[in-house]
């Protein structure tokens, strides 16, 4: 197995200050040495960072992402919040997967909040012109507003939304017409879903997206729902897969250090089965670790989150090999 490591320390997606850090704190449980140890070969290609004069390698990254104060320039014209910001990173983030996935690796990327899923997937998607990628969305959310159905003006809750091509003509673009939809509505699929807005609920229903919520967990178990997904997704099994994992999904016992934490979740073991599954039908290409928040609770909510996060990755790469 060759994988590539992604850091997106990007926070302009929501308001909480500290997600930028949670690719440090991912990568300070030690999660690049327990793979090498399991054999993996990984290669860590840092972070991408907003400026394009940033070398990968200094940390100073989060700082200059937050200590921006011009924000009401960048609202969209549907009042995203960040909206030129978000985008243009995303942009970068694009290319940077494309990089990862051209070396050959599967790529992990670490966020950050779930607004770098308009990046990756993007990357991944545009990476494979020629095969259609398939995205698994893991969340309490659904992530699926426009800028107009938005109740927030958050671009974390909007990712998925992007890269609809039924739902892209409602969101305004970059200049160069960034990000360019790559998903049919029946290439996207959820597991998790138990805080969905009214206008998100409405796309679900129209478009025909398959969505699980907690109750289906609960009706159907965590192992019927996740094979009826991937199912879904790639019926004969070759579609390369994008699991977009935001760490909310999992309930906020197993990880209370997120900004937008939802009661009644997937318990850890819940979580596991969902990407060790993904990872059993072979054809993973892409994972994304999004919305760990070490600033919010206290330094033991931060560790246990971050290893929470750990073991998410852990099981979409090796299973559970590391046992
Ligand atoms: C809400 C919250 N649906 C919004 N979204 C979150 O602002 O669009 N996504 N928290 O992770
Ligand atoms: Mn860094
Ligand atoms: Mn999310
Ligand atoms: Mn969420």
């Amino acid at each position: 197995l060759r994988v590539g490591f992604l850091g997106a320390p990007f926070n302009k997606g929501q308001r909480r200050a500290g997600v930028s850090e949670g690719p440090q704190a991912v990568k300070d449980t030690g999660i690049i040495t327990t793979l090498h140890d399991l054999g993996v070969d990984v290669r860590d290609y840092g972070d991408v960072e907003l400026d394009n004069n940033n070398n990968n390698h200094n940390n100073n990254h989060s700082k200059q992402l937050t200590d921006d104060v011009s924000d009401s320039l960048y609202l969209g014209p549907n009042g995203e919040r960040h909206f030129q910001t978000v985008l243009t990173y995303n942009q970068r983030l694009s290319s940077k997967v494309g990089e990862v996935l051209k070396d050959g690796r599967l790529c992990v990327t670490v966020g950050g909040d779930h607004s770098i899923a308009i990046g990756t997937i993007h990357g991944h998607a545009h990476s494979n012109p020629e095969h259609q990628v398939v995205v698994l969305w893991v969340d309490a959310h659904a992530d699926l507003n426009t800028g107009t159905s938005s109740p927030s003006g958050n671009m974390h809750g909007m990712p998925a939304a992007f890269h609809i091509t039924n739902l892209s003509s409602r969101h305004a673009k970059l200049q160069d017409g960034f990000p360019q939809a790559s998903l049919a509505t029946t290439h996207l699929a959820y597991i998790g879903l138990r805080d969905v807005d009214k206008g998100e609920r409405a796309f679900l229903d129209q478009l025909g997206i398959v969505n699980y919520g907690m109750r289906e967990v609960d009706r159907l178990g965590v192992r019927e729902v996740v094979a009826r997904c991937l199912d879904h997704l790639s019926p004969s099994n070759t579609r390369p897969l994008h699991v977009s994992f935001d760490i909310d999904a999992l309930d906020p016992l197993e990880a209370p250090s997120t900004g937008t934490p939802v009661r009644g979740g997937l318990t850890m073991r819940e979580g596991l089965v969902v990407v060790e599954e993904a990872r059993a039908g072979g054809h993973m290409g892409a994972l994304d670790l999004v919305e760990v928040n070490p600033h919010l609770g206290t330094p033991t909510d931060a560790a246990y989150t971050a290893h929470a996060a750990k073991e998410i990755i852990m099981g979409a790469l090796v299973g559970g090999d590391s046992q």
